[in-house]
């Protein structure tokens, strides 16, 4: 099997009746209603690693996205704002963005969509149903409701060996889950090397503050060893607006000659996710990050570099996604993905999708969720179905009026190729239509 592996995941189906134009974006929202997805990218957390996993309607209010949005609707300060309880957060975010104002924004919409998705009050002056009815839930019933209400067979996390938090639970041996995927997340070792190495030096491996001498190989063994540890379906990273391959630094030499090499010897890709302008405003900590336009020329040279790895790439700024998508194009070992956090807007997603379709055809992976809390994925994916819908009925519309009719077999294909397929197969995931089977 070559690395990129970007072909069809099954044959199409024979004979099943082309359909008359006015079928077609009907034919597109069912499918796409009866194609369980997978999520490639999120913050949720499998049980096992316990309170890590965020859910509920306080959650829900004080995500990131709304804090950032708080601060342009109230006179509250960050400093109030980040001394107050979760709860009382949650309160100062529901009167400011959801009784003062209408909820139009994406994020704000979207709690809208979960309230409603269970039966609750949109409308409310207060949250005090939706506590109730969160709190009265199941959590493991409650997980498997949120996934079909979302329609997701099953969703990736980001888990971070060096989190304080986290890490123990793996190392005391977290139970895995089928329906949640680990991944092994890199931004404390490529984006924060000073101020972790010593965690590294502390476990046994014999690292130094310039990680330089034995540094890079003893890395290799902390990866290795939580490759088999975790078993994780990618490695990732953060990065700058400003990231550059190669150059002269940490980042370069340790993604170079420790982390490449590694996905390499696992058959897994390297997932860099690149445009962040870390902490332009701290005071709004998590909410405080912000999106450059970066040079690409860094993916080429890593696609060029190592053509026998995969590279999954998401870029934060919207100027760079016709680059990306020209990138795809010479590199079958790069896979896009997601339209990533500012860009996950319907008229952003919009733009990009009709892009990446006119210029990749179904060989991309469309949309992550990148939810940080549990019911997150029931608005998240609703409306990226939505937004789907008619670009996707549009595209089957130019092909049958320039002579090539579809059929529902052509459209279940492509739905399938798109939400599952692309990413079963550059994951390395072995030939599975209906969810993971087993590493390759
Ligand atoms: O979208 C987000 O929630 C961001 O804060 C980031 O977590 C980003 O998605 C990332 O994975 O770094
Ligand atoms: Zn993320």
């Amino acid at each position: 099997m070559s690395s990129s592996v970007v072909q069809n995941p099954t044959p199409r189906a024979g004979s099943t009746p082309s359909l008359a134009p006015h079928e077609i974006l009907r034919a597109v929202e069912d499918e796409l209603a009866a194609t369980p997805f997978i999520d490639v990218h999120t913050h949720l957390f499998m049980p096992s690693l316990g309170t890590l996993g965020l859910w509920g309607i306080d959650e829900l209010i004080t995500y990131h996205y709304l804090e950032a949005e708080l601060f342009r609707s109230s006179d509250l300060k960050p400093e109030q704002y980040f001394r107050l309880s979760k709860r009382e957060k949650a309160d100062a975010i529901w009167r400011a963005l959801f009784v003062d104002n209408a909820p139009v924004s994406e994020a704000a919409r979207g709690v809208i969509a979960v309230l409603d998705a269970f039966g609750l009050p949109t409308g409310g002056s207060d949250l005090e149903k939706a506590r109730a009815f969160f709190t009265a839930q199941e959590p493991g019933a409650h997980i498997r409701r949120v996934f079909q209400l979302a329609k997701v067979s099953e969703v990736v996390m980001t888990n971070d060996p060096l989190d304080p938090d986290e890490a123990p639970l793996w190392e005391r041996g977290a139970e895995p889950d089928p329906q949640f995927h680990p991944v092994l997340r890199l931004d404390r070792i490529l984006n924060k090397w000073p101020e972790h190495w010593s965690v590294l030096a502390s476990k046994g491996y014999a690292v130094n503050e310039t990680a330089t001498g034995k540094s890079a190989a003893e890395v290799r063994r902390f990866l290795a060893d939580w490759n088999k540890r975790m078993q994780p379906v990618y490695m990732a990273v953060s990065l700058p607006d400003t990231f550059q391959f190669p150059e002269d630094s940490v980042r370069a030499r340790l993604l170079a000659e420790a982390v490449v090499p590694s996905c390499r010897e696992f058959g897994i890709p390297l997932s860099l996710m690149i445009g962040v302008r870390y902490q332009v405003n701290p005071a709004l900590r998590l909410a405080g990050d912000g999106a450059g336009k970066a040079d690409l020329r860094a993916v080429e040279r890593l696609c060029t570099t190592y053509p026998e790895n995969r590279f999954l790439i998401s870029v934060l700024s919207r100027e760079n996604q016709h680059e990306l998508c020209v990138y795809a194009r010479k590199f079958n070992n790069l896979m896009p993905f997601g339209c990533w956090w500012f860009l996950n807007n319907p008229s952003v997603v919009e733009e990009m999708t009709r892009e990446r379709l006119e210029m990749l055809g179904m060989s991309f992976i469309p949309q992550h969720s990148d939810a940080r809390v549990l019911e997150q994925v029931i608005y998240k994916w609703r409306n990226t179905r939505r937004t789907m819908a008619p670009i996707l009925a549009n595209t089957y519309r130019l092909l049958t009026e320039d002579g090539r009719p579809v059929t529902r077999a052509d459209i279940r294909h492509d739905v399938t190729r798109l939400f599952r397929g692309n990413f079963e197969r550059f994951a390395g995931w072995r030939e599975a239509q209906h969810g993971r089977v087993g590493a390759a």
